[in-house]
């Protein structure tokens, strides 16, 4: 395969949906979607890994356009069925879903990586962009609350996010390593842009840095590496973003999510109501661009994913000072 190359980091349902616009933007199988296994656990005997599904759901076009994760038109037979004998039930598994994770665990325990599992799904789904773990070892985010650790599907689904937030574990991120897809992504020549989707900064995208060598890999990219907001007039588009920032003593605005992500990228995307923090953006170094971020359409998710590319072929970096430069023309490796 020749051309440019694009690599997008992502959570669940925000991410996705930018993702899907980025496989109408660009040749779907020059992209890479990167996925957090932070949310992953396990359950009922299962692996479940919550992003690495919403993507894959997502983008075959088989994702339930309500929650934004789980699968259109599911039943919930297995659901009714536990419940009668006692089992678990706060973490919903649609009737489809749920041979998603028998399978996948089957595998796993069979000796394949994630890696491998997750290709085979999505070539069977028809989905020509690569949807990668952020690595193969298990790295699993932990919220702390004055309460004590909670394991992060706890937090955020049978406790709804209503405990107040301190800090975050990534448990295991020391010893992992990226999946060698991911890797090999960053080190590609024909690398033409990294996309920070419109995740969480701290559940969703925080853990695929803290695998070690990412951080480095973004901020030393001659690649450009842009961030898209996932806060827009001081509220997260979905989630509990916002009231997370400000537990921990953060303002909940587009600026602190950029504040967040400075040293690492080369421009923040805004979106067109957060237009008056522009200035306080670029004041942080990084390049700036204002644009509708909310994505109700598909027509939505293309026009941004348009827009982020542009963005991001218009900036350079230096090679010899590292120093940010806008240019015209396209981005080059
Ligand atoms: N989120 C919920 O709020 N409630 C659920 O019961 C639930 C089930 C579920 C099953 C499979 C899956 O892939 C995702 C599921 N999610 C559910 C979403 C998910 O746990 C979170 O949205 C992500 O981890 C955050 O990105």
């Amino acid at each position: 395969m020749s051309g440019p190359r694009y690599l997008a980091l992502s959570g669940g349902v925000g991410g996705a949906k930018l993702a899907l616009g980025l496989t109408h933007a660009v040749p779907a199988d020059q992209l890479c979607v990167v996925a957090n296994t932070g949310d992953d656990f396990e359950h009922l005997g299962l692996t479940i890994c919550p992003d690495i599904d919403t993507l894959t759901y997502t983008l075959a076009g088989l994702n339930n356009p309500e929650t934004g994760w789980g699968r259109a038109g599911e039943t919930g037979g297995f659901m009714a069925a536990l419940e009668a004998l006692g089992g678990e039930t706060w973490f919903f598994l649609g009737d489809g879903d749920l041979a998603t994770h028998v399978e996948r665990s089957r595998r796993l325990a069979a000796g394949e990586t994630l890696s491998a599992i997750t290709d085979d799904f999505r070539q069977r789904l028809d989905i020509r962009a690569a949807i990668v773990p952020m690595s193969d070892r298990p790295v699993r985010t932990t919220v702390l609350t004055p309460d004590g650790p909670l394991a992060f599907q706890h937090y955020f689904v049978r406790e709804q996010c209503r405990p107040r937030v301190t800090g975050f574990r990534f448990d295991g991120a020391e010893a992992a390593e990226p999946a060698p897809a991911f890797a090999e992504a960053l080190a590609d020549p024909d690398l033409a842009a990294i996309v920070i989707c419109p995740s969480n900064p701290f559940i969703s995208i925080d853990p695929i840095l803290a695998v070690p060598g990412i951080r480095d890999a973004l901020a030393n990219s001659a690649a450009p590496v842009v961030a898209v907001s996932p806060i827009v007039g001081g509220r997260a588009i979905k989630g509990p973003t916002a009231k997370m920032m400000r537990e921990l003593g953060l303002p909940g605005t587009a600026v602190a999510v950029a504040r967040h992500y400075a040293g690492l990228i080369d421009g923040f995307v805004l979106d067109s109501g957060d237009a008056g923090m522009a200035d306080a953006v670029r004041e942080l170094g990084l390049g700036v661009t204002v644009t509708n971020t909310v994505m109700t359409s598909l027509e939505d998710r293309i026009a941004l994913a348009e827009a982020v590319l542009a963005f991001a072929a218009g900036l350079r970096r230096d090679s010899m000072t590292g120093t940010l430069t806008a240019s015209t023309g396209p981005a080059r490796c």
